[in-house]
């Protein structure tokens, strides 16, 4: 026993699921040498187990017990000794404390000193000295110990998140829409779960950084979340909430009077129907005193609202805003709104679903009740790798605003693939508009300063699931923890950011925290790369699940999401002198920027103007050439990334490495779908070589359809360039098992890596076998729809291509590969094609 014992790797963290995410409080290097400096002693100036100080008092001393291993007692008045002292300001000042010479703080701000041994926080408000105790621990989690006073204020009041949770499971959504973390920690079957605890966990990951609100029901909202039943419901989710200071609001579905009240109308001017919402609203409060509002979606994707009696949308947000007016509460008004049924492309060359935000506003500015906010979407189409900030802020002046962004990765590899958001969300905060030709960053507007308001602020969709990690995948919670930060203060450093959150999460070592930055902060432009570049959008499966690559599904539809790509020319023409008209929407300066191809940024050329594939961008290469090669950087950057995880072993707990480790994998392989894909897309399409032949050309690889087949038969793949060769093969029906060989004549004996691209669907679990000679090499399932969260899909196509790889295989010239593949329920075990790469080449 003692032996074993000794074998123990020292000091190698247990097995983590995540669930505490940056809030781990896990002992840090040298963690007795800090005693001295650290009070044992908090003082929590409120005893109230709802009150946020409460909350605050608990939290210090369960996060100094654990970063120190030091006790700590909490108590409710002051005592003896030094101590971390925490309150409001008004409470301090009751105790006889001098306030004399704090600094200023806004709602929610909080002072902080750690001078002279001692711990001082002070919040404006009770969620106030919460957030200053959460800022506290945080630094000594990082080992931070300096002495420091300062003050810390929000840059903008709304720092709120949505949910889009339905209320059951069902329909193409689950349980979340476009949610890849399992489901709802709120509703199950119809209601409000009995067991809340993981609403209450989730209420203080965000309280710490800084969140105020969470919407926690779908913005394609069901009228049933306001029946007596679940409104009750969702007072205990509120009574979840309070003690972190969270505050509750409720998505509406706007026809309720009559799905749910049987009134005969929803006519947002009718006196029934303002009584009706007003009781309701009542009733709401009641239940709810410290509801925070309402978030509407109107007229859009099919949604009823005011518009369905001719009547403004500025008449449809007041009709809430009225009822929340005496509580105190706001309306969140969202700014996605439009016709999807009445776009046409093939008729209209000046169609354009961009246009619709600011068309559908156009005179409503100072119609608004002052509690409306609108929430407007970072881009003008729908969360893409790269789009213009929506120019909808600059026609909005009078009323408030909130930009939408998205945690949860919808188009953006939905947690599947690494993309750290962060440095794509400063571009747009930093984004001069340059209203009336002055400075105009976004976040200006947002804060309220550009145009003087007093609301405004930020909305990030983060479809949490009961998924232990949260979102479905370790790394992706960079993403919240940052969102999070920026709302408080967007000139934050994204990689700042990052390298904090790593130290929490993970590690103080080094070489954590720099692997992590490195592939984090390269993880946008790959993606970008990869997916769709030159502003042509995230080029996914859009009719589908919005994964994997189809650059089809964007035309030939009315979702507006548009390439106009034929066989000579590509993009969309938004000029106004010969297009949409949509760079006409941005003030006079960005208006002529994006009017001429040649002042645009090449990273939105395609976004707003229709050019040759021959087109010279600024950086001299032609449009095709440099999607070609953009595709093979973007993918060749994520091939690095399993590689740099891998120096990680030993220094992380196995069970994330070994969790992200999988992902990491899965994403190399997959982004070589998108490449190839991709690729050959367009070069099927323009007919224009790759100047450096990579496209199509393909040494190492064996197409299965080209393979000796035995209860295998070849299957078109739709669309065809997802599959290598337009091919793959399926077993001849689903109970026959299939094999495919091919002898390796063209290799010369020696080690190589063996991959195999095949398709993972969600509807049944697949065998495969990989043998070269006598050798079985490995064996695999096609169970990736239990393992890593995406939306599942059932079709052979680039949202199910996947790749396995198995490294360093002994192989002799001439000896026979083979591939079993055993189907299992509706999956044929499809594969597409084997590659036998020497060691070090990809393809
Ligand atoms: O991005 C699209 C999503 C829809 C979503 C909609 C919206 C909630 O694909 O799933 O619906 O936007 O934001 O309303």
């Amino acid at each position: 026993m003692l032996a074993i014992l000794l074998f123990l790797p020292l000091g190698l963290a247990a097995a983590e699921t995540g669930i505490d995410a940056w809030l781990r409080y896990a002992p840090i290097p040298d963690a007795e040498s800090y005693h001295g400096s650290i009070p044992s002693i908090v003082v929590a100036l409120n005893d109230s187990q709802i009150s946020p100080v409460y909350t605050a008092g608990q939290e210090l001393q369960q996060g100094i017990n654990g970063i120190f291993g030091k006790d700590c007692t909490v108590q409710y008045e002051g005592g003896d000794g030094p101590s971390v002292t925490v309150g409001t300001v008004a409470g301090y000042a009751e105790t006889g404390g001098s306030i004399d010479e704090l600094p200023e703080l806004v709602d929610d701000g909080f002072y902080m000193s750690t001078v002279g041994g001692e711990a001082l926080i002070l919040g404006q408000n009770e969620r106030g000295a919460l957030y200053g105790a959460f800022h506290y621990l945080e630094l000594l989690a990082q080992g931070n110990v300096t002495e420091l006073a300062f003050a810390s204020n929000p840059d903008a009041p709304i720092r709120w998140v949505n949910q889009w949770d339905n209320l059951r499971d069902g329909g193409t959504h689950g349980s979340i829409e476009r949610g890849y973390g399992g489901h709802s920690i709120f509703f199950w079957d119809g209601v409000v779960r009995d067991d809340l605890t993981r609403a209450s966990q989730y209420a203080r990951l965000l309280a710490s950084i800084g969140i105020n609100a969470v919407i926690v029901n779908n913005v394609n909202a069901n009228e049933t979340i306001l029946n007596e039943t679940n409104l009750d419901g969702v007072a205990r989710i509120a009574d979840a909430f309070r003690p972190y200071g969270v505050q509750l609001g409720l998505s509406l579905y706007f026809a309720s009077p009559e799905a749910l009240g049987g009134l005969d109308t929803f006519d947002p001017l009718n006196d029934t129907v303002v009584e009706w919402w007003n009781d309701k609203t009542n009733q709401i409060y009641e239940k709810i005193p410290d509801f925070a509002g309402y978030l509407v979606k109107a007229n859009s994707e099919g949604q009823p609202g005011p518009i369905t009696y001719n009547r403004t949308l500025a008449d449809g947000a007041n009709l809430f805003a009225r009822a929340l007016k005496p509580h105190g509460g706001i309306i969140m008004f969202r700014a996605f709104v439009y016709d999807h049924e009445s776009l046409n492309q093939t008729l209209n060359w000046k169609a354009d679903r961009a246009n619709a935000a600011v068309e559908f506003f156009d005179g409503l500015d100072d119609q608004f009740e002052d509690n409306v906010v609108v929430q407007i979407k970072y881009g003008p189409i729908d969360f893409q790798v790269r789009e213009p900030v929506s120019p909808l802020f600059t026609h909005l002046v009078k009323t408030p605003v909130t930009v939408e962004l998205q945690i949860t990765q919808e188009y953006l590899g939905q947690q599947c693939h690494l993309v750290y958001l962060p440095p794509m969300w400063k571009e747009l905060l930093d984004f001069d508009l340059r209203v009336d030709s002055q400075p105009s960053p976004l976040s200006s507007i947002l804060n309220g300063q550009r145009f003087n308001r007093k609301l405004g602020g930020y909305a990030g969709v983060v479809n949490v699931g009961l998924n232990e990690t949260w979102l479905g995948s370790h790394l992706s919670m960079s993403n919240l923890y940052a969102y999070g930060k920026m709302a408080w203060d967007p000139t934050s450093s994204p990689e700042a950011l990052l390298n904090t959150w790593t130290k929490l999460t993970f590690s103080h070592d080094q070489e954590v925290i720099d692997t992590i930055a490195d592939m984090s902060m390269a993880s946008w432009p790959a993606y970008e790369n990869y997916t769709g570049n030159l502003g042509i959008q995230t080029l996914t499966d859009i009719l589908n699940a919005h994964y994997g690559p189809n650059p089809a599904s964007q035309d030939g539809n009315p979702w507006g999401q548009w390439t106009r790509a034929d066989a000579t020319t590509i993009g969309m023409d938004r000029t106004v002198w010969n297009g949409t008209g949509f760079s006409g929407q941005y003030p006079s300066e960005i208006a002529a920027q994006y009017e001429s191809p040649t002042t645009t940024p090449d990273n939105l050329l395609l976004w707003f103007h229709h050019v040759p594939y021959t087109y010279r961008l600024r950086s001299g290469q032609t449009v095709i050439q440099h999607f070609y090669d953009a595709h093979y950087a973007g993918s060749a950057t994520a091939q690095t990334f399993p590689t740099q995880w891998s120096r990680l072993q030993g220094k992380i707990d196995a069970e994330r490495f070994e969790a992200q480790r999988f992902r990491l994998e899965y994403q190399a392989g997959h982004a070589l779908v998108w490449r190839d894909s991709i690729n050959n897309f367009y070069h099927n399409k323009s007919g224009i070589a790759d100047q450096q032949g990579r496209v199509g050309n393909h040494a190492y690889r064996v197409e299965a359809e080209d393979m000796a087949l035995d209860g295998y038969v070849p299957y078109a793949v739709s669309p065809v360039e997802a599959a290598s060769g337009g091919y793959c093969i399926v077993t001849s029906d689903n109970s026959t098992r299939g094999a495919a060989s091919v002898a390796l004549e063209r290799w010369e004996s020696g080690r190589y890596d063996v991959a195999v691209n095949y398709y993972d669907l969600a509807i049944g679990n697949s065998t495969w076998e990989l043998w070269i000679g006598e050798e079985m090499v490995g064996e695999w399932k096609g169970d990736l729809e239990y393992r890593i969260g995406k939306a599942p899909v059932f079709y052979i196509d680039g949202q199910t291509a996947t790749r396995i790889t198995f490294r360093g295989v002994e192989v002799t010239k001439g000896d026979v590969l083979k591939i079993v593949g055993v189907p299992d329920g509706q999956e044929p075990a499809p594969v597409d094609y084997i590659s036998v790469l020497p060691e070090g080449v990809v393809d």
